[in-house]
C-alpha cells in the first residue's frame, strides 16, 4: 500500500559552514527523497524557540536555540513512501558517535549538539514543522 509522506528536514549551521549541503541533499536523492520544498535562511534565536518548543525546559534548550540561529541553515520538505521513518533512519543517532555507518550523522556529525541535520519525528509533527517554517 503507498503511503506517500513528507518530513521536515534541516542541514544545520555546522554544515552548512563546512559546505556539506550538496554532499547532504545527495545523500537524500541517492536514498530516493524528493525535495519539494527548500530555501536557505538564518533565524532569530527566537523563531528557534518557537521551533524546538518541546525541548524548552531541557537543560540544553538556550544552547540548541542560540546554535541553530548562529548562521545559515537550508530548511527542506522531503518526499517519499514512509519519508518520516526512513528520514531518521538515514539522519542516524542523535549522537554522531552512537550513529550507525552510512548515517548523515556518522559521516558529517560533530558532536550531540553539532549534528548536522534536523528531521521530524512523526507525520503528526513533520506537518507542523513543515508548516512552520512553509507557511502557504
Ligand atoms: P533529534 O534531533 O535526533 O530528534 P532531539 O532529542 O529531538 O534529537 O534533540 C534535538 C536536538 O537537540 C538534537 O538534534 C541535538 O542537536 C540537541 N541535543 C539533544 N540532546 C542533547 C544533549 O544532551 N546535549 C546537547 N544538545 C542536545
Ligand atoms: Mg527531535
Amino acid at each position: 500500500m503507498s503511503n506517500l509522506e513528507q518530513t521536515l528536514s534541516i542541514i544545520k549551521p555546522d554544515a552548512v559552514e563546512r559546505h556539506l549541503e550538496n554532499e547532504i541533499k545527495e545523500m537524500f536523492k541517492n536514498n530516493g527523497f524528493s525535495i519539494v520544498k527548500e530555501k536557505k535562511i538564518q533565524i532569530e534565536k527566537s523563531e528557534a524557540e518557537k521551533f524546538y518548543k518541546v525541548h524548552e525546559t531541557k537543560p540544553f534548550y538556550s544552547d540548541l536555540c542560540e546554535y541553530l540561529s548562529s548562521g545559515p541553515i537550508v530548511v527542506m520538505a522531503l518526499e517519499k513512501e514512509n519519508a518520516v521513518l526512513g528520514n531518521r533512519e538515514l539522519m542516524g543517532a542523535t549522537n554522531p558517535k552512537d550513529a550507525n555507518e552510512g548515517t548523515i550523522r556518522k559521516k558529517y556529525g560533530i558532536s550531540i549538539d553539532k549534528n548536522s541535520v534536523h528531521g521530524s519525528d512523526s507525520v503528526e509533527n513533520a506537518k507542523i514543522e513543515i508548516n512552520f517554517f512553509f507557511k502557504d
